[in-house]
């Protein structure tokens, strides 16, 4: 088995030299789901995983545009159109200084797993551009997404690739780049998701990645015979996922001690409330300042700088930022301090060392695939309201997303159960690759 999975990553590998974090990914996808295509005549001898890896397309393209003081700027804009065997490409958009062909591809590559996890029908794709919005003005940020939407208009659509947020892209970049394409297409469509609820959205859209992550969260612990009440729990980042997960965790009774952004965290040892939770968001989405702002108000918490939360002891840790900012030694750190359970909230912000940690001591790890699907699940649910001309209630979409972590929770449980432990990874991995594998079996080699 060693030697099938090892010379699989070989070819892999010698067709994506340079691509690190691509290759991270597929790497964890394939030692767990070679195992069960060998024990599956239906899989084997299909190339499927191999069909997987290649993106069914990739579009790369120049943005340029005119920054405040007129002069000429270039970044490079991308979308990976990875898989559409079970509907059209679905996933966001990063715009990030740290964007290239290998993050995107891991991105897209995960959410082919992901989306198929969710229960609905869509593909899997991811896209953006190096472009970096911090201390841009609005009319920046307006201009660039303007121009780098005049070239992805003609890739996506409704029916076709319906993008979203990630890293850097919120409401107001989802805003500029959708007001680009109905004045390009001359039509009002649910080409992208994440859309203000006057003019398209969703209710719950905003919430539902760090809602989701905690539900899976407190399923993982209710299956263990615990709870998130009363438990000290440790979030980095401080953006969309991370603030949304804080909200949650607090109104399940946990107790959130850490915020983080790029620059460090900040630790409140009495623990961040609802009101301070508001402040944080006034400060992030409102203000666009930094997270050690917040001890200006709250003087008590302290800001340490240039390091992550993994240090705070705690007994859940929510990893909510970016990818691999979570190594092997904050893991052990975690683990000795008494973390029993980590839900990530980012797309593979857990190193594979700090995984293999994490499985060795049987603490419950749930990888971003499974735990943060709710974000997209609910974009999901904004394209059949977008297709249905309706909208439905807070309490509806809440209730939609609750059941599909619970489900998500069930597959991973369903493939994913070994003796006395349930290794979430291979659940996820499992579960997500089986649904994509019958469909592209059923519609021939294409
Ligand atoms: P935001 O842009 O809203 O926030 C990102 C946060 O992560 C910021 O606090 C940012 O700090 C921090 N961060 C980004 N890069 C780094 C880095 N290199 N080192 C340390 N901190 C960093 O993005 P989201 O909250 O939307 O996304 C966070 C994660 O969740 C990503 O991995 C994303 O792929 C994933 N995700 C997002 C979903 C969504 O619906 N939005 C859905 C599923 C997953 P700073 O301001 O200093 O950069
Ligand atoms: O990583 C993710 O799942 C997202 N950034 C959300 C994708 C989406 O289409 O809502």
């Amino acid at each position: 088995m060693d030697k099938i999975i090892k010379d699989f990553l070989a070819e892999v590998n010698e067709r994506n030299q340079n691509e690190p974090e691509f290759m991270q990914a597929v790497t964890e996808v394939a030692e767990t789901v070679i195992p069960y295509i060998v024990k599956n005549n239906v899989y084997y001898g299909q190339n499927i995983l191999l069909r997987m890896v290649e993106p069914e397309r990739v579009i790369s393209f120049r943005v340029a545009w005119i920054d405040d003081k007129e002069e000429i700027q270039v970044n490079r804009g991308y979308r990976i159109e990875m898989n559409s065997a079970i509907g059209p490409y679905k996933g966001g958009l990063r715009f990030h200084p740290s964007v290239n062909l290998s993050v995107l591809k891991f991105l897209a590559f995960e959410q082919i797993f992901k989306n198929s996890l969710t229960t609905l029908p869509m593909g899997g794709g991811k896209g953006g551009s190096d472009f970096d919005p911090k201390g841009k003005t609005d009319t920046e940020v307006m201009r660039f997404c303007q121009s780098f939407m005049t070239e992805l208009f003609r890739h996506i659509g409704p029916n076709r690739d319906i993008p979203a947020g990630d890293i850097g892209v919120g409401s107001r970049e989802i805003g500029y780049m959708f007001g680009q394409y109905k004045r390009l297409k001359n039509e009002f469509t649910g080409v992208l998701t994440g859309k203000g609820i006057s003019w398209g959205g969703s209710l719950i859209r905003p919430e539902a990645t760090g809602y989701g992550v905690v539900y899976f969260v407190q399923k993982m612990m209710e299956n263990n015979g615990t709870g998130l009440k009363s438990k000290k729990v440790v979030i980095s980042g401080s953006g969309n996922v991370a603030q949304y997960a804080a909200e949650k965790a607090i109104q399940l009774g946990g107790i959130v001690l850490t915020l983080s952004d790029s620059s460090g965290y900040i630790f409140d040892s009495e623990g961040i409330d609802e009101e301070k939770l508001k402040h944080v968001m006034t400060l992030k989405n409102i203000k666009r300042e930094r997270i050690s702002s917040y001890i200006k108000k709250y003087p008590k918490a302290k800001f340490v700088a240039g390091k992550t939360p993994w240090e705070v002891a705690c007994e859940v840790a929510l990893p909510c930022a970016t990818q691999n900012e979570l190594n092997e030694k904050d893991a052990d750190l975690l683990i000795k301090n008494g973390c029993v359970c980590v839900g990530e909230g980012a797309n593979m912000p857990s190193t594979p060392e700090a995984i293999h940690q994490f499985t060795n001591h049987k603490i419950l790890y749930a990888p971003g695939k499974a735990s943060n699907a709710g974000g997209v699940a609910v974009s999901g649910l904004e394209m059949a309201q977008n297709s249905l001309r309706y909208n439905w209630s807070r309490e509806e979409v809440d209730a939609k997303l609750q059941s599909i972590m619970a489900e998500i929770h069930q597959s991973c449980l369903y493939y994913g159960k070994e003796e006395g432990y349930v290794n979430y990874v291979k659940g996820a991995n499992i579960a997500g690759f089986v649904k994509v594998a019958d469909a592209m079996l059923a519609q021939g080699v294409v």
